[in-house]
């Protein structure tokens, strides 16, 4: 298939592309560097610095020849078109969002362009293939936190509503804790626009927080790694808490630790993507799916890593801090993740191997924690 990647250079872009390279589709991988000159600008480096995708792309090409860069603004409506015009991708895969709850509580500065980035993304990706190629499948990243914690059961993004005796199914109904997690409500309200509108075809993937670092064989032996962040605005808990551990910093526990999430492997988010992209929906149609395989509080989580990371003589410990967030931090979550498993994933699961594994990584890139960028800073209040 001809598949464009947008965020190509991103946690989850980078070993995606490489995944879809070693099937031998014909790529075009875009990234505009935002998330890279952010991180910069705040002092926020990864674990390892990656060179950029130009000079990473020389590695995939000794696997496949179809793979070609484009440094292009998707939130620009004439870059983006123009890009989309000359490829006719048919599927494009959207992962060029600003993925940071903090960030997006930063400022107002830093909540609009968050909205404004990720908006202007999305609306650009769907007038293009409305207007150029409505067969192209649209596969979106979106994520679990756009449901918020509602005290009933999270379906998979629909519910069937009965009122008064009528009968309606709706999108399910969303509850966002922070400015980033509402601007993918927003995506998702105007994919559903174009869907039901213009007929288009689009699969949303309601994530939940990713871990991990290996995605295939290759990933070790070619050093293809993703741009893994452990800081307070970029890292995402899992990830924060191996380095924590590695660097004797205590696991930092927000507020009482009781928020539970549905928490997904890296491996199973490049799973899930390649399942969608066998199952498109039919014209007009949006599918959506719940993309987490297992649900954790954030004490569960911190308990299973310190116990995990005694075997390999890592003795963390965690500390309580002051919930930064505005979030419920006791409340009910059952999340349904069904449909996945019903197009054929086969969930991995948490493990102490996989843990230690990550632990591995981090260990091997130990010089470069910066012990300064993990406790967090921005306050929700
Ligand atoms: N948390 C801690 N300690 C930490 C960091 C986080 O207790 O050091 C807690 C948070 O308070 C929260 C939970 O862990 O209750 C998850 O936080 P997170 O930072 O791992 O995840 P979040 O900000 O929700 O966002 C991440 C990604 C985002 C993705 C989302 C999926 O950054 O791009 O959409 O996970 S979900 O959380 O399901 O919305």
């Amino acid at each position: 298939m001809k598949i464009i990647i947008l965020g190509a250079d991103g946690y989850l872009g980078w070993p995606m592309s490489v995944d879809l390279a070693l099937d031998k589709h014909n790529l075009m991988l875009v990234d505009n560097y935002v998330k890279r000159s952010l991180m910069k600008k705040l002092g926020r480096n990864p674990i390892k610095n990656l060179p950029k995708l130009e000079v990473r792309i020389k590695k995939l090409k000794r696997f496949n020849k179809n793979i070609r860069f484009s440094k292009t603004d998707c939130s620009n409506l004439k870059e983006f078109s123009t890009l989309f015009r000359k490829f006719k991708p048919d599927a494009v895969i959207h992962f060029a969002e600003l993925p940071s709850a903090p960030f997006s509580m930063m400022g107002s500065s830093e909540g609009w362009f968050t909205l404004e980035n990720n908006l202007k993304s999305t609306f650009n990706l769907a007038h293009c293939v409305r207007k150029y190629n409505p067969s192209c499948h649209i596969i979106k990243l979106g994520t679990m936190g756009e449901y918020g914690t509602p005290n009933i059961d999270i379906e998979e993004g629909w519910l069937k509503v009965l009122h008064n005796k009528r009968k309606q199914k709706f999108l399910y109904p969303r509850q966002a804790s922070s400015l980033y997690h509402t601007s993918k409500i927003m995506d998702t309200d105007l994919l559903w626009f174009y869907v039901r509108t213009h007929g288009i075809k689009v699969t949303d993937l309601m994530q939940g927080p990713v871990y991990g670092i290996n995605t295939n064989s290759i990933t070790e032996e070619y050093n293809l790694h993703p741009l893994f962040t452990y800081d307070d605005i970029f890292g995402t808990v899992l990830n924060r808490f191996i380095v924590q551990a590695v660097a004797k910093t205590p696991l930092s526990i927000y507020g009482s630790g009781n928020q539970v999430r549905g928490y997904i492997n890296i491996k199973d988010t490049i799973n899930c993507i390649k399942l969608a992209l066998k199952n498109e929906p039919k014209q007009g149609e949006l599918n959506i799916y719940n993309q987490f395989t297992e649900q954790f509080s954030v004490n569960e989580l911190a308990k299973n890593i310190i116990s995990s990371l005694n075997e390999i003589d890592i003795f963390a410990t965690t500390k309580k801090i002051s919930n930064p967030r505005i979030e419920k931090e006791k409340h009910y979550y059952n999340a349904k993740n069904v449909n996945m498993k019903k197009l054929g994933l086969k969930p991995t699961k948490l493990s102490k191997k996989i843990i230690i594994e990550m632990a591995q990584y981090v260990i091997k890139n130990k010089k470069n924690i910066n012990r300064s960028i993990i406790q967090p800073k921005i306050l929700w209040r």
